[in-house]
């Protein structure tokens, strides 16, 4: 890592000591009592692929001994971009056994975030498949590397097709029983403990969904993490009879930590991982594995809501889905319940720490379904302030700033950012306007930030704007969120042209394929004016434009 993190104020770090919140243990250690707890029980299932917790450790420190090997050090920033797999998790735990810092990529994520954020953290490894999807992940990671000062190795969990690739699985499966014996194991475990990291020290980079073009990092400690991993299961009544499926990407907050891939492997429960939230292969993996709990957003639990009672599965194993990550309507808030035969868990979080959910024990009480849920920690603080920033009177609307054991003071190496995003008392300004119940109970209200939420992918306007004024016809540029039935939101670019010159969707979609970010980002509508609409300050008026396409006045 080239910059240091931003730490907690030290009176607020021993409260958060003196209170238990923060235990001063890495996550590879408590990933590894769950191991000697349930040694023998399965941890992980992914397609034919099944592992014990003692064997999901086991590689987890072989591979980081052969991580160690190839020189990479603990504080080493590393970009992981995998699909939900076996590899993704054991890869997640050999970083935090060595003290590597694993930055949860996206598989979308093409050369310009790639590039982008491995030079940001000066990265000393890009970990990723040979192909997905038909896409030659381990090309695009060559292409990354080549241009990255800190001429990161590529990594891949595939069989490399470049001699200078590192073959990853190799590394993971050693012939411990054979040759080296139990012995062998606990040896390594013993070296690794001996040179763990440190519990206040950064485990592992979540991307900011962000409203800038910058990339954002949120630099989440050992020991935040794993007081909020510990509170989130402690919330949703995790216990080794858990088995989680796990659809959404394994990078983003809610499923690997909320409780998520994380909270289940530490509470001894099995984590079932597919691919993507396909209906019929997650009913179907519902029945075979009995899953007890799943996370969706709502535009997938939409799906699954309308496609599960055609589906033929027994879904009776599930007792709650959780959704967030986007607004969710109460129509169909009150439809996915009895759809999918089990409880609605609504979850409000964010990958820059908060999490509210409403406890299990209360997901049949009908007053508080109506709202996100409180805060999972005692210790976290909330505060809803108007557009002056002072606080607005008990129940009104307004934005949420938290903080808390577990909501990072800052960005990773962002000091303007940070100025903007965090106040000089240290709350986190989310972006989100929110009303709070008597109870203490959250209802998200709507949005202040200028982002877009594309079922639940957080777009940054300002990143697309960049790049599309790039294009030669571009004169000028804005980039919003429109309403969409099925998605919550949807890009919409609208843009003046250069006289004379002309642009179609298509071509704008070409020229940022080329340019090398992610296709989610792609706008899904373009409207080409005369003129946009100003603020005072001379910029595009968003609100502005919102109501003249709001009103069709614009094609
Ligand atoms: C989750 O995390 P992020 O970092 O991808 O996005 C956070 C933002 C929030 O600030 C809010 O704008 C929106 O996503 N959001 C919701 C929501 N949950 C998140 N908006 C309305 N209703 C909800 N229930 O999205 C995330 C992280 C952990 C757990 C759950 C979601």
């Amino acid at each position: 890592m080239r910059h240091p993190i931003v730490p907690w104020p030290s009176d607020a770090a021993a409260t958060y000591r003196e209170a238990g919140c923060w235990r001063g243990r890495p996550l590879g250690a408590f990933l590894w009592d769950a191991a000697d707890r349930h040694p023998t029980r399965t941890a992980l299932v992914d397609g034919g692929t099944r592992l014990t917790h003692l064997d999901v450790a086991e590689r987890a420190d072989r591979l980081a001994e052969g991580l160690a090997g190839l020189g990479l050090e603990r504080g080493d920033g590393v970009l992981v971009q995998l699909p939900n797999s076996w590899e993704f998790v054991v890869v997640t735990m050999a970083c935090f056994r060595l003290g590597l810092v694993p930055v949860m990529m996206l598989l979308p994520h093409r050369e310009y975030e790639l590039t982008s954020i491995a030079e940001h953290v000066g990265a000393r490894a890009l970990l990723v498949p040979s192909r997905w999807r038909d896409f030659d992940h381990e090309a695009l990671a060559h292409r990354v590397a080549a241009r990255v000062p800190s001429r990161p190795r590529v990594l891949t969990t595939g069989e490399p097709a470049r001699p200078d690739s590192v073959a990853l699985r190799p590394l993971m499966e050693g012939r411990d029983e054979s040759a080296e014996g139990r012995g062998g194991v606990a040896e390594r475990r013993a070296r690794l403990d001996a040179r763990a990291p440190s519990p206040s020290g950064p485990a592992l980079f979540l991307l900011s969904g962000g409203t800038t073009g910058l990339p954002k990092l949120i630099s989440r400690t050992h020991d935040d993490y794993a007081y909020n991993i510990r509170r989130v299961s402690a919330v949703c009544g995790l216990d080794a009879e858990t088995v989680y499926l796990a659809v959404l990407p394994a990078g983003h907050n809610f499923p690997l930590a909320n409780p998520g891939i994380l909270g289940t492997l530490m509470a001894g429960g099995r984590v079932v991982l597919l691919p993507s939230p396909r209906p019929a292969a997650v009913f179907a993996a519902v029945e075979a594995e009995r899953v007890t709990v799943t996370a969706a957003t709502p535009a997938i639990a939409l799906r699954w809501t309308e496609e599960a009672p055609d589906s033929g599965r027994d879904l009776s194993s599930l007792l709650f889905v959780q959704v967030g990550g986007s607004m969710l309507s109460p129509e169909v808030a009150a439809r996915i319940g009895p759809a999918l035969g089990c409880r609605l868990q609504q979850m409000y979080g964010m990958a820059e720490g908060l999490i509210c959910c409403l406890p299990y024990d209360m997901l049949d009480d009908e007053a508080a379904r109506a709202t996100q849920g409180p805060p999972i920690s005692p210790y976290d603080e909330l505060k809803v302030v108007g557009r002056d920033g002072t606080p607005v009177p008990p129940g009104g609307v307004g934005e949420l700033l938290t903080r808390g054991p577990y909501t990072p003071r800052g960005y990773y190496a962002a000091p303007e950012q940070n100025a903007v995003s965090f106040t000089a008392d240290g709350w986190y300004r989310t972006g989100d306007l929110v009303r709070i119940t008597p109870e203490g109970r959250v209802v998200v209200c709507g949005r202040v930030k200028d982002l877009i939420n594309r079922g639940g992918e957080k777009i940054a306007p300002g990143e697309v704007e960049v790049l599309v004024q790039e294009i030669p016809a571009v004169a000028e540029a804005a980039v919003l969120g429109l309403p969409d039935p099925v998605l919550g939101e949807r890009v919409c670019l609208v843009v003046r042209v250069h006289p004379g010159r002309s642009l179609t969707l298509t071509g704008v979609r070409a020229a940022l394929t080329a340019r090398g970010i992610a296709a989610f980002k792609h706008p899904d509508r373009l409207v080409v004016l005369a003129d946009l609409p100003h603020t005072p300050l001379g910029k595009p008026d968003k609100n502005a434009l919102r109501a003249l396409l709001d009103q069709g006045t614009a094609a």
